[in-house]
């Protein structure tokens, strides 16, 4: 396992759309193993290939409370199968706008389909800090930031910060 480099904004690779996984094999897994241990080590909750570099529709996420307790779940190929209309906001961050939080409004609750670890198709229910974290990290696979929910004005602000924040 290693770490990885986390890209932040405003890298170009963070907007690209990533590309459907082929084959759920080995190497996929060691670059989800990899993740993980960056998204620990960030720390963070969930992570998308993306922020890695590499433009793959893979997300890893933990929302267990502390190390003693972790719950790592992988999510391949993810789609949104159902969305509430109901919606809820949250204080978002992300670990590619470093520093900085904002309210985002989303779908209380989705119903998801994605392929495992071990490249098994898996239907769940996801609600709470659960269905965000998803939406959020589904954004990714977009090329789309929890910034890209804000108005232009405070997007270009949090870029200004994060700039700030990596030039020193
Ligand atoms: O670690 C993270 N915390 C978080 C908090 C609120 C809403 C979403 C997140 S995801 C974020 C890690 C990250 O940037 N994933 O893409
Ligand atoms: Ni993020």
């Amino acid at each position: 396992m290693a770490l990885r480099e986390i890209l932040v904004v405003p890298h170009p690779v963070l907007k690209q759309v990533s590309k459907p996984v082929e084959a759920v094999d080995d190497d996929l897994r060691a670059l989800m193993d990899d993740m993980l241990e960056t998204m620990y080590a960030a720390p963070g909750i969930g992570l998308a290939a993306v922020q890695v570099g590499v433009p793959k529709r893979v997300i890893v996420m933990d929302l267990g409370r502390d190390e003693d307790d972790r719950q790592p779940r992988y999510y391949i190929n993810p789609e949104i199968v159902w969305a509430s209309d109901e919606t809820a906001p949250y204080e978002e961050g992300c670990l590619s706008v470093p520093e900085y939080f904002d309210e985002v409004e989303r779908p209380a609750k989705v119903k998801l389909r994605y392929l495992d670890y071990h490249g098994k198709a898996v239907e769940e229910d996801a609600e709470g800090l659960f269905a965000v974290c998803i939406q959020h990290e589904m954004d990714h696979l977009e090329g789309v930031l929890f910034i890209d929910h804000l108005s232009r004005l405070k997007r270009e602000q949090a870029i200004k910060k994060v700039k700030k924040l990596t030039a020193a």
